[in-house]
């Protein structure tokens, strides 16, 4: 029997990613699938206690296992910025989000960035933490059409010169914040859980 879990998230895009890396062990079930439909408070300043504050939230209402990511793009000429509002930067969606970092970076040679997740784990009280970084830079218009958020204007390091946009779901899964941050996760969970 496949191991339920929940992954207190919308995003049908990050819920694909995590259960293609978590594989065959367990179902991850996404807010939806257990009809949770609210809008769950993100308040913090950190990724981490944004993610925790999301397991939580599963945990007292609906008694779940549960995990818990947050991510964003943290751009070194902007301090760190968009950081835990990289959803909401510009008030609008992706499209905007990205005419609004473009703009605020003109001009600026430093283009460094990574992106960031930290993943909040729920199971017995304590909760634990695992994140992953990868570095990058954000180049100077949107190139290709995969993934979500960001992706068309950032480049990371490992892949000459493609932005993540332009990568295979696969490829971008293999280097990417959360690919790292959950490889970490399943790592802990399968040793864990399943004693392997
Ligand atoms: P949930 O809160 O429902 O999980 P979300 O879309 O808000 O979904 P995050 O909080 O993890 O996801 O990420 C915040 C934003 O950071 C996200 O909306 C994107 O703009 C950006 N982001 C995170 N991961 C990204 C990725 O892999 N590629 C591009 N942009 C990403």
């Amino acid at each position: 029997m496949k191991r339920k879990i929940v992954f207190a998230t919308n995003n049908a895009h990050k819920l694909e990613e995590v259960a293609a890396i978590l594989g065959e062990e367990f179902e991850v079930l996404g807010l939806r699938a257990i009809g949770c439909t609210a809008d769950i408070p993100e308040t913090s300043d950190t990724f981490a206690g944004n993610a925790l504050q999301k397991a939580q939230y599963v945990k007292e209402h609906y008694g779940y296992d549960c995990f818990a990511d947050d991510s964003g793009l943290e751009v070194d000429a902007l301090d760190g910025a968009p950081g835990v509002y990289s959803a909401r930067y510009s008030g609008g969606g992706s499209e905007e989000n990205m005419s609004k970092l473009l703009y605020n970076l003109t001009g600026k040679s430093e283009r460094g960035a990574q992106f960031r997740t930290v993943i909040a784990l729920l199971i017995g009280e304590e909760p634990r933490y695992f994140e992953g970084i990868v570095r990058g830079t954000i180049i100077g218009e949107r190139r290709g059409e995969g993934g979500f958020g960001y992706d068309p204007v950032f480049a990371p390091k490992e892949a000459g010169g493609l932005s993540f946009a332009q990568m295979t779901a696969e490829a971008k899964n293999a280097i990417s914040h959360r690919g790292r941050a959950t490889k970490k996760f399943a790592e802990y969970l399968l040793k864990e859980e399943t004693g392997k």
